[in-house]
């Protein structure tokens, strides 16, 4: 049915501001890098085609016939393993939800140049592999081991800095009962763009921990100064502060955008009445525990009704009943809450690197 229907739009006619554009290199990498589809929120767990994926520099091509995961550094028995001997070790299964750390980073304004998201640089998978912990006892770490350091197959130049993928982790976070080293998402091998044929799963950690095309594992006495951990993933004010360290993930909550939307603003189209608001939210290793919805652009938050979560590390579904009564404009807000008492801000989280800013989500809605 095609019915004429007028979308609010601003400026040039688009709703797109000249100041506000994006360079070709974002826009390069945001069609290298996809984000999920704000609808696809809906599958409790997300189909592998339509998860985010993040990738620094080319996705490598491992040959399996020759590949092996090295284990080195500060061990008492340094080795490699071929894909079918980690395979024949016990297994589990783990649903994980993983988002990256720039996630929200274009909506900053001044908008930090990097791969830039919007909203939904988040999934969630069934990860099968591993237990790492395991392996690491096995090897057996020197009583001084600080970190451990992963590697991946992949190569690139950052910030000037030639180097291979590479994120340490503290010695207690490699130790943890629930980090896997993964084969299998959603009961398949790995596709290449999400690490095949092994990667890490930090369960809690924001996406930069759980390391792709894995390669190697080395114990560390010092902690790892490289360029991924020292530099790129910090909370910090200025390109030239170190800052924090990025680790979990932040509380988030996203809507299913409601009803149907306009091509080019994405203004959403609603019709008059009863209308199911539902969605996602999320939090490192604290279960959320209140989303609150605004239909009003933030004057009045109502509670929305969550669903316990599925494991102790993925996303939570909730739902809002809302009654559309009259046609206008609206601005709809959903808020998260988590168990350790952070809740999402409504204004920007601004750091120079555009990490965890996980301010309330806004979604324009036209009711006719
Ligand atoms: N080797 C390697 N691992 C990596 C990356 C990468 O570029 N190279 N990107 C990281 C980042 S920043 C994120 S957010 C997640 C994304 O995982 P996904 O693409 O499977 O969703 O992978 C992480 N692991
Ligand atoms: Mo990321």
């Amino acid at each position: 049915m095609e019915q004429a229907i007028t979308t609010p739009v601003v400026g040039n006619g688009t709703g797109i501001e000249p100041s506000e554009a994006i360079h070709r290199e974002e826009l390069q990498l945001a069609f290298r890098n996809n984000a999920i589809p704000l609808e696809a929120l809906r599958y409790d767990v997300t189909p592998v085609g339509l998860h985010y994926t993040l990738i620094h520099y080319d996705i490598p091509f491992v040959d399996t016939s020759t590949w092996q995961l090295e284990i080195g550094g500060a061990v008492r028995s340094p080795g490699a393993f071929s894909l079918a001997d980690l395979q024949q070790r016990p297994q589990r299964t783990l649903r994980v939800t993983l988002e990256c750390a720039g996630d929200g980073r274009a909506l900053l304004q001044p908008r930090p140049i990097s791969q830039p998201w919007l909203t939904g640089a988040v999934g969630t998978a069934e990860w099968t592999g591993t237990s790492l912990s395991a392996l690491l006892n096995e090897v057996g770490l020197h009583e001084n081991v600080v970190e451990l350091l992963f590697t991946g197959a992949d190569h690139g130049i950052e910030g000037g800095v030639e180097q291979d993928y590479q994120r340490s982790l503290p010695v207690e976070e490699a130790m943890h009962p629930d980090a896997l080293l993964a084969w299998s998402m959603n009961g398949r091998p790995l596709e290449p763009q999400h690490g095949y044929p092994l990667r890490l799963i930090i369960p809690g950690w924001y996406g930069m921990a759980h390391v792709k095309w894995l390669r190697s594992m080395q114990a560390l006495t010092e902690p790892f100064t490289g360029y991924q951990n020292t530099t790129a993933y910090r909370y910090s004010a200025s390109r030239e502060e170190s800052g924090e360290a990025v680790t979990l993930m932040r509380v988030r909550s996203l809507m299913v955008p409601p009803g149907f939307p306009d091509f080019l603003t994405r203004t959403r189209i609603v019709r008059q009445g009863a209308e199911g608001l539902l969605g996602r939210a999320w939090s490192g290793r604290s279960p959320v525990g209140r989303v609150e919805v605004s239909t009003d652009g933030g004057q009045v938050w109502e509670t929305a009704a969550i669903e316990p979560q599925q494991s102790p590390y993925s996303w939570q579904r909730w739902s809002y009943h809302w009654e559309a009564s009259r046609a206008g404009t609206y601005d709809l807000w959903c808020r998260a809450v988590d168990s350790a008492g952070d809740v999402q801000p409504l204004e920007q989280r601004w750091t120079a690197r555009g990490m965890g800013n996980n301010m309330v989500q806004r979604v324009a809605v036209q009711v006719i």
